[in-house]
């Protein structure tokens, strides 16, 4: 017999602790890099030139120097008139879908009553203004665009922006048309032909215009950035994360999948390669306690792999340490596995989904059942792709209009209700020897608050 496309991880008859479970797990190998020393010139010269700096990295970076900075509204719209009908279909389906999503996740605003005169509110209040990175290269994502900008315009964003690096192949060095037709759709007009760890840059500190159709100002800095892309992105995103806002940094894509002996293996093996399409570095984990249904995943991927277009790339991923097939003692023993994984996607393929899923504490999204795989959720189920890798499924969440918005709190006591307990807190301000506090307080009430004999 052929030597199997994933290796087994046996964890039958261990009985580990937290600590060995969590380190049982396959991961990709966190490579550090030097791309700090190379992205702080970039983030400089664009803050000091501005417009010209994005010209002048485009030609380096991109092989191509954009006429115009800020995609015409021209192109924007015939983008979305040369897109195919079919791919326009889609990408309309997919923006509804997350848009129905997106409008029930509003959070609401809420009041607590303490007291008579004694009100704390929570208010979500949208962020003002979002840039929205979309990588170009090999991984050309409209639907990742639909992901971001959809619950940031649910969130109710003022001005949302989009930079995406020019393409080399455009004689005007426009970016992707099915990524222009994507944005027209969404009516996001702010659409940027920079790239890079320039466009971060560009959305951290703003940027003036060098040419005449640039304006004054090209770009106007933003208060969030979110979007994924490579290294060079990502370690700009986090050397100006000190002002701006940043999504999590997103690795390489996972799908984890719970499955016992009812499980379909051609489904299995099906979206355990999907995900692998993405990356060398994928990570697919399949956790299940039945031996038959293991060796039959195994099989299929052997007739499968080979027939997908992608097959070296798919062949890589799943064959890497970071991907394996978990066999476990039962199905109790394969939830607390997954809940160690802590899996991007998680996909439950059991009897009693229901209650499967109830038990998953750590997971991005949660796939329930056979007709809910991942790529359902990446393109059009109307849930969120954009997801926590890594195993940071253990504290973080998705993308979703919450990323958009923040709480604030309003303290609305009237006078009955601050002077029930401005005695306490006068005790209180002292007990941390900040006597001015407590007077603060106590100058609503008394003659002299500095006089304590009149207190
Ligand atoms: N599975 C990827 C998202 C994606 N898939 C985009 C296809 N296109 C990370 O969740
Ligand atoms: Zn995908």
């Amino acid at each position: 017999m052929s030597e199997n496309i994933m290796r087994t991880i046996d964890l039958r008859g261990k009985n580990l602790s937290r600590a060995e479970l969590l380190a049982a797990m396959p991961r990709a190998a966190m490579g550090t890099s030097e791309a700090s020393d190379l992205v702080r010139p970039i983030l400089d010269d664009v803050r000091e030139r501005g417009a010209a700096a994005l010209r002048d990295f485009g030609e380096k970076f991109d092989g191509v120097r954009p006429t115009n900075l800020r995609v015409p509204a021209e192109a924007l719209q015939a983008a979305v008139e040369t897109l195919d009908p079919e791919v326009r279909a889609a990408i309309e389906e997919s923006v509804r879908r997350a848009r129905a999503v997106a409008a029930s996740q509003v959070p609401h605003d809420f009041h607590t009553d303490l007291a008579d005169g004694a009100r704390v509110s929570e208010r979500w209040i949208p962020i003002q203004r979002v840039g929205l990175y979309v990588p170009g290269g090999k991984a050309v994502y409209p639907s990742s665009v639909i992901m971001n900008a959809v619950p940031a315009q649910a969130a109710g964003v003022e001005s949302l922006a989009i930079a995406t690096p020019p393409s080399k192949g455009d004689p005007d060095g426009l970016p992707n048309k099915t990524i222009l037709a994507t944005c027209a759709i969404l009516g996001v007009d702010e659409v940027y032909a920079v790239g890079g760890a320039q466009a971060i840059a560009m959305f951290a500190y703003g940027a003036k215009g060098s040419e005449p159709q640039d304006g004054d100002v090209l770009c106007d800095p933003v208060d969030k950035i979110t979007g994924p892309g490579n290294i060079f992105v990502a370690t700009a995103k986090s050397l100006v994360s000190a002002f701006v806002g940043i999504d999590a940094v997103a690795g390489p894509t996972e799908i984890g999948i719970v499955a016992d002996d009812s499980a379909d293996p051609r489904l299995l093996a099906a979206d355990l390669i999907g995900q692998a399409e993405h990356d060398e570095l994928a990570g697919s984990v399949l956790f299940t306690d039945s031996v038959a249904v293991a060796d039959a995943v195994q099989a299929e991927l052997d007739a499968r792999v080979p027939r997908t277009k992608h097959a070296e790339r798919v062949r890589t991923s799943l064959s890497g340490s970071q991907s394996a097939i978990v066999l476990t003692d039962g199905l109790d023993q394969s939830i607390d596995a997954a809940n160690a994984y802590a899996a991007e996607h998680l996909e439950i393929q059991t009897r009693d989904a229901d209650a499967v899923v109830r038990r998953v504490k750590n997971a991005g999204a949660i796939f329930r059942g056979p007709y809910s795989p991942v790529p359902l959720g990446d393109y059009m189920s109307g849930s969120n792709h954009v997801l926590p890798t890594g195993g940071t499924a253990r504290f973080a969440a998705g993308l979703g209009v919450h990323t958009f918005m923040k709480p604030v709190e309003v303290i609305e006591y009237d006078e009955e209700g601050l002077k029930a307990i401005a005695a306490r807190i006068n005790a209180f301000a002292v007990s941390e020897d900040l006597p001015a506090h407590g007077e603060s307080v106590l100058t609503r009430f008394v003659a002299d608050p500095y006089d304590k004999a009149t207190l």
